[in-house]
Formats: structure tokens, C-alpha cells, sequence
């Protein structure tokens, strides 16, 4: 198979479909070379002080990992100087970042979760990155939060980068899922899988059971249902598989099927699951549409929610468009 890279796959998308203009090449070229530079950090472990958590609460009271600090620093310095960027927002800073005024501005809003699932990272699991990107609104230079605060459908752009066995780079421009391997000897993202497809039924699903008490009863049911296997109403057996990495879940559901759930739950009951919104949820579920599957938030496509503040939560059911229709349809009921 003829060996092609990130910047070559983007180039003839360009050509091909004149999809991407060259500033949004750039942005996503960027966000690559900064999750090549997030994996070599991840990579050092114990051999680098980047272990353990750092002094520090994000906005939602939750301790940060020094690796967390670390990746949002990559994201932010990789990205600010390359006149692409109008603002970025992020899970880990309580406001939008403002381009710093030597810089140029551009007309994308780049969103992002630096390092999903960092309370794995200790015990050496998969983490991950996952990006949004976003138009800024027309005649806007300085961009607030409110301009952040679009639907999902809205996406440019979307995807994530798995720090696993190998790293991989996947993404969305709107057109089909597409998967990129760091080569880590060239230094290169390589296109591995064009057209991901997630299959459209499946035996698996992923969901922290301990919180089974503090479900709402759509979702009860539909496990409980899940569980009584073969004998069941759903006359076969299902498996489970919590990483409790978003990342790693969503990767392992583009490429075998199943169906992935954070709902809501009664710990919290003014916050509507723990997933957030803008970083976590808008861009999966727009990959996981893009790769044929459906997301919803158990009542309504995830991405026509509108959003109403920018760290906002929602609960998330995604995955094998058969299985996400049912558990939604229960809610409905
Ligand atoms: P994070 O962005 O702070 O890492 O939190 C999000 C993560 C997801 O990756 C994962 O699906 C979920 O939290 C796991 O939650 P739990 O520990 O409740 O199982
Ligand atoms: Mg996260």
C-alpha cells in the first residue's frame, strides 16, 4: 500500500473535495505535531517528573495530573502563533484563551480535552487527546465564550489522538473517519484506515456499572436487560469493557462495535452526567456519525443540544446506531 502521510492525505483531500483550505491544514497539522509532542511526554513516565498530580483544581474541583497541565501547555504554545486561531477554549482553564495580540488572528475556534482519562495515567492505561474545531463568528475579533457556544452540528472538524500501544491520530473533516498511526522512527502520522465503520450491532457495551444505584430508570432497564443474556428479552449474551479512558472507549467502539454510556445520574443531580459537552461529547459523537453509528444524549441527538454554558455536562449514549436507538427509545417512553 502506498505509504501516506498526515500532510499528504490533507492535501488531496483539498484537491480531491476542496474541503480543507489551507489555514484549516495547518490547524489540524498543528494539533498533530502537538499530540506527537504530548505522546513523547506521556512516553518518559517515571524516567521525567511528569507522574503524579499537580497542585492544582480545574474549574470543575477536579485535581489536575501534572500531565494535564503539561498537555494543555502543549496545545496552547503549538497553537497560538500560527494565525489560524481566532480563540481556544479548554477542559483544563476556567475561560477561553485569547490569541496573544502579537499573533494574527484566524477564523477557527480550536476546543480541547488534553489529556482524557489522566486519572488512568499513573497506572499506565491508554489516555488520550480530543479536539473540536469550530467557526468563529463572522466579524468577531475577540471572541467570548458565548461564541463558543454553537451545537455540535456546527463541527469543522473534529477528532483524537489514543496514547496506547501506538498512538493514533483519528479524525473528521465531515467526510468519513480516517486513522493515522505515528510512525514513531519517521516522525510522521501515517494513514492506516480510510472510512472507519462502526458495525451496526453488536455484543458489547461499556458503562461504569458501579454507579448502577444512581441511574435513572431508562437506563436500568436497559442494562438489567443487557445482562440477563441469552434467557433475556434480548436473547443473546453481551460483554463489558470499562477502560474509564473516553478515548480508548470510543476507539475500541469505531473499530469493532458497541455501544458506549455516561448518563445522567443522581450524585449529581443538577448536572446532567459527567461528560463534558464541548470537548468530550460534540466531538465523538461527530465521529462516531461520521462512522455510520448515532449519539445521543438519551433524548435527543447530541449533536443539535445547544449549549448554554462552556464546561457544560451531558450525558452520553453512543456507539452501533441499533443499540444507542434502543436505549434512547426506553427514555423516550
Ligand atoms: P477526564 O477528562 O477528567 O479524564 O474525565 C473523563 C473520563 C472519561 O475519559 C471516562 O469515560 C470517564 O471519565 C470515566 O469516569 P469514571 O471514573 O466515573 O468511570
Ligand atoms: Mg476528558
Amino acid at each position: 500500500m502506498r505509504r501516506v502521510t498526515l500532510t499528504q492525505f490533507l492535501i488531496e483531500e483539498q484537491r480531491k473535495k476542496q474541503i480543507i483550505q489551507s489555514d484549516l491544514r495547518l490547524l489540524l497539522e498543528v494539533v498533530a505535531r502537538a499530540c506527537k509532542a504530548i505522546s513523547i511526554a506521556i512516553g518518559k513516565g517515571g524516567l521525567a517528573d511528569v507522574l503524579g498530580s499537580a497542585a492544582s483544581e480545574n474549574v470543575q474541583g477536579e485535581v489536575q495530573k501534572k500531565l494535564d497541565v503539561i498537555s494543555n501547555e502543549i496545545l496552547l504554545e503549538a497553537n497560538e502563533w500560527g494565525g489560524h486561531l481566532a480563540a481556544m477554549a479548554s477542559e483544563e482553564m476556567d475561560h477561553p484563551y485569547a490569541i496573544p495580540h502579537r499573533y494574527p488572528k484566524g477564523e477557527y475556534l480550536l476546543l480541547f480535552d488534553p489529556l482524557d482519562g489522566s486519572s488512568n495515567i499513573d497506572v499506565n492505561v491508554s489516555v488520550g487527546t480530543i479536539f473540536s474545531v469550530l467557526r468563529c463568528p463572522e466579524g468577531i475579533v475577540q471572541p467570548e465564550e458565548h461564541h463558543f457556544l454553537q451545537p455540535g452540528a456546527r463541527q469543522v472538524c473534529a477528532g483524537y489522538a489514543v496514547y496506547g500501544p501506538t498512538t493514533l491520530l483519528v479524525l473528521t473533516l465531515g467526510s468519513g473517519v480516517h486513522a493515522f498511526t505515528l510512525d514513531r522512527e519517521f516522525g510522521s502520522f501515517v494513514l492506516t484506515q480510510r472510512d472507519l465503520t462502526i458495525p451496526p450491532e453488536t455484543k458489547e457495551f461499556s458503562i461504569n456499572m458501579s454507579n448502577m444505584r444512581h441511574w435513572e430508570p431508562p437506563v436500568k432497564r436497559y442494562i438489567e436487560e443487557l445482562l440477563a443474556g441469552k434467557t433475556g428479552p434480548r436473547g443473546k449474551d453481551f460483554n463489558m469493557r470499562w477502560v474509564a479512558s473516553m478515548v480508548a472507549d470510543v476507539h475500541r467502539i469505531i473499530t469493532r462495535g458497541g455501544i458506549f454510556m455516561y448518563p445522567r445520574d443522581a450524585r449529581e443531580p443538577d448536572k446532567p452526567g459527567k461528560l463534558r459537552i464541548m470537548y468530550e461529547a460534540n466531538p465523538m459523537s461527530f465521529i462516531v456519525e461520521q462512522a455510520g453509528g448515532a449519539a445521543t444524549n438519551g433524548r435527543q441527538r447530541i449533536l443539535d443540544v445547544q449549549p448554554q454554558t462552556l464546561h457544560e455536562r451531558v450525558a452520553v449514549f453512543l456507539g452501533s446506531r441499533s443499540e444507542v436507538e434502543r436505549v434512547t427509545s426506553y427514555h423516550l417512553e
